[in-house]
């Protein structure tokens, strides 16, 4: 048996569903999906009640946009994994006795999805099978199937038949031939080449093709008890701008190169990028089963999300994983994946930041056409960075409704700007600042610049928005949006000081470039120092927005448990009239920016919002849980941790149908490695204060830090914190308050009592 084929058995690296499930169907194939940010197939299940052995699954191409209507939908490629199984008397069908023998497995390790199964047929053909299919991490235009399956019992004429799937939907075929297709998008200027090359051994012996079609091959041959058939088929995709012959060229020579490595090579070769993965972002804890699984689920994901090698694509609200959203980019990415990202894995940061930088156009159109100056970001964006927002969706509760955050959810830009940020601060990347940030910067700076309005009570206000809450539309001064607006601002004018003073040359012609002059950048700073922000110097409460702590204040307790969102359960109109928020907003603003909340007014504001929030939204809890684990309350903070697991994991809901929800994923590990593990970085350094909840005994992960690597452990029995520098130059780094120096090479154990006061305080 070949042991690529067999799963590993340790609970803490696999997922693993037996039999089927129909309710369960779609949120299974979500949750199983592989990705390697190029390329994403959802994991349907290699039986199903079709007429189909192993059914296609839907394949997805990051940047794969094509116009539908007013909006920029990602539209799905040929489907690569079709397998027919052909019987005298007809196909091969699914039958009910051998579900429970069918057994699915994601061993997040290996990133590979693997199935084993028996199957029994009426004509008395008994077939003992295994699965296996990854898209290469190392190479990742390339994908690989392999099926090896053993005849228990039957002597009967069979045919395997192998092809692409769905090679004449939704795309313009320009060519089909036996081994490749190209298509075209029809609105897009989008090329797909996909080159596929199967075989099939019988007995280890080579068996050519009875009948070959355009992307189908078959292969006919006389079954025995004891047959080995082993069956591998490599697929080459490619997607180009160009509308010339180079797409099927290079998926051909792709091909051609994998085919050479074979499949041990190439299962050898992805498994070895997983493995630089898992070190560079692993986060292990000891003393919570079910934690640990979703922290590894959570990784797993966010490492299949993204790809460092393509600058012009970003990461959709469902990933590669479904197709709700439709492939679009929300501030999901910037505030809730990054983080991950510009701590363990800086490259593919940047990629997505560069998204931005590519878009920066289309985000200048959009706030020119709302008579603004700047870049206001589209709320959800595809492949050019225009607004991609419907106008109108179907509502949780079936009625049309008008949506307005095309216009109105603005804060995007500023979330974008802190990203960017954020990834400077980390990595110290100069380059990317003066190529690319400090633009982005600049443009975000001035349209708050040119949006807030100075109005008689000598302070501005940015007027008809929607913050993160978007229970409430049209709002003025929304805190979240006019914290995080001012801040933008404020970057904007040190990037533009700093680029004078230390890159003068690139100052003189960037800020030529933008028209921007000294009297701007003056405006810039009024409207940053008079900014309103909703805080309440009395209380030290932030107002979410003008008029908030008037409406009705309802208590959400009775409604715990509910299945419904709280929008559904009371109403559009009652929701809107009511304090209930539909997810964090001054409490993210608290997640985000911390020190614009004075010394306890952090945990006020807390305490104010969060009975208040009815976590209508996927990305609400684990922002709750970084927050409340910052205040010390970590038994909050687990108890958001495991509903924010939930969201994707649990066997009760269907809500990952149309993907996993990638910026909840992003959230766990933040909630991780931020709120429970207390890592917190700025323009001053890198610090670690952990507060571990009960049950925890140990919290281990690495990041990296301007160029260096660090890998912390805080154990819980030992009461001690452990920071190594594991490559890189020396650095001082604040470990529970303290400055320490950190040597080459060294290791840093400090001993925190805090961490037992914590578990003291968890317990009473
Ligand atoms: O970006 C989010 C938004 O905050 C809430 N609705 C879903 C979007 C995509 O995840």
């Amino acid at each position: 048996m070949e042991d690529a084929l067999v799963p590993t058995t340790d609970p803490a690296w696999v997922l693993g569903v037996d039999g089927y499930d129909p309710l369960r169907e779609r949120s299974t194939e979500s949750r199983f999906a592989i990705s390697n940010g190029f390329m994403g197939v959802r994991g349907a299940r290699s039986t199903t009640r079709g007429g189909r052995w192993a059914v296609p699954a839907r394949t997805y191409v990051a940047g794969l946009f094509d116009a539908s209507g007013s909006s920029t939908e990602l539209v799905p490629a040929a489907d690569w994994l079709a397998i027919q199984i052909l019987l005298p008397g007809g196909p091969l069908l699914h039958h009910p006795r051998d579900v429970q023998s069918h057994r699915m497995t994601l061993d997040m390790r290996r990133g590979a999805l693997l199935s084993e199964g028996h199957h029994h047929t009426a004509p008395g053909l008994n077939i003992r099978a295994r699965t296996l299919r990854l898209v290469s991490l190392s190479d990742r235009g390339v994908g690989l199937q392999l099926i090896r399956a053993e005849i228990e019992e039957g002597a009967l004429e069979v045919t395997l038949e192998a092809s692409l799937e769905g090679v004449r939907f939704g795309l313009v075929t320009d060519l089909l031939e036996q081994d490749i297709g190209l298509w075209h998008t029809q609105h897009s200027g989008k090329h797909l080449a996909m080159a596929a090359a199967p075989s099939l051994q019988i007995d280890g012996v080579d068996i050519p093709p009875t009948e070959l079609g355009e992307l189908k091959w078959s292969w006919s041959w006389k079954t025995c008890p004891g047959q080995i058939v082993f069956f591998q088929r490599c697929v080459a995709i490619v997607l180009a701008d160009a509308p010339d012959g180079t797409p099927a060229r290079r998926a051909h020579a792709a091909l051609g190169r994998a085919r050479q490595t074979g499949w041990r090579g190439i299962v050898a070769a992805h498994e070895a990028a997983w493995e630089t993965r898992w070190h560079n972002s692993d986060v292990a804890v000891e003393g919570d089963a079910d934690a640990q699984l979703a922290l590894r689920f959570a990784i797993y994901h966010l490492n299949s999300a993204a790809n460092p090698a393509d600058e012009r694509v970003s990461i959709g609200a469902r990933a590669l994983t479904g197709d709700e959203y439709h492939g679009h980019v929300f501030w999901d990415t910037e505030i809730y994946l990054l983080p991950f990202y510009v701590l363990t894995w800086p490259e593919a940061a940047r990629a997505l930041l560069m998204y931005r930088f590519h878009t920066l156009d289309g985000a200048r159109t959009k706030a020119a056409g709302m008579g603004w100056r700047g870049a206001l970001y589209a709320w959800e964006s595809a492949d050019t960075g225009a607004e991609m927002t419907p106008a109108q969706v179907v509502g949780p509760d079936h009625r049309i409704v008008d949506v307005l955050c095309g216009e109105q959810e603005q804060h995007i830009s500023a979330d974008v700007a802190y990203a960017v940020w954020q990834y400077w601060q980390a990595t110290g990347d100069d380059d990317f600042m003066l190529d690319a940030g400090a633009e982005i910067l600049l443009e975000t700076g001035r349209f708050w610049a040119s949006r807030a309005r100075l109005e008689a009570d000598r302070h501005c206000h940015i007027r008809g928005v929607i913050g993160p809450d978007e229970y409430h539309e049209h709002i003025d001064d929304n805190a979240y949006t006019n914290v995080m607006a001012r801040w933008n601002i404020r970057r904007a004018l040190d990037i533009a000081a700093l680029l004078r003073e230390r890159w003068p040359a690139r100052w003189i012609s960037l800020a030529g470039r933008l028209g921007l002059v000294d009297a701007e950048l003056k405006q810039w700073l009024n409207v940053a120092e008079t900014m309103t922000t909703g805080l309440d110097p009395e209380t030290g409460l932030f107002e979410q927005f003008a008029g908030y702590f008037a409406l009705e204040d309802i208590d959400l307790t009775p409604y715990a448990g509910r299945g419904a969102s709280m929008d559904v359960v009371l109403g559009r109109e009652r929701i809107q009239k009511s304090q209930v928020v539909k997810q964090a907003d001054v409490v993210a603003l608290l997640g985000l920016l911390p020190e614009e909340f004075a010394s306890g007014t952090d945990a006020k504001n807390f305490r104010y919002y969060e009975p208040r929030c009815s976590h209508g939204s996927s990305l609400s809890p684990a922002m709750h849980g970084l927050v409340a684990a910052r205040l010390g309350d970590t038994d909050m903070a687990l108890r958001f941790f495991r509903q924010t697991a939930a969201i994707d994991l649990a066997e009760t809901h269907a809500g990952a149908d149309g993907g996993i929800h990638i910026a909840a994923l992003g959230g766990i590990w933040m909630l991780a490695v931020f709120g429970f593990g207390g890592l917190s970085f700025g323009d001053d350094g890198i610090a670690i204060d952990p507060r571990l909840p009960v049950g925890w005994g140990s919290l281990a992960f690495r990041v990296q830090w301007r160029g260096r690597r660090l890998r912390f452990s805080i154990d819980r029995a030992e009461q001690t914190v452990e920071a190594t520098l594991e490559a890189g130059e020396p650095m001082t780094l604040t470990m529970c308050g303290e400055p320490r120096l950190l040597g080459s090479d060294a290791r840093l154990v400090v001993s925190t009592p805090e961490l037992a006061r914590a578990s003291d305080s968890d317990r009473r």
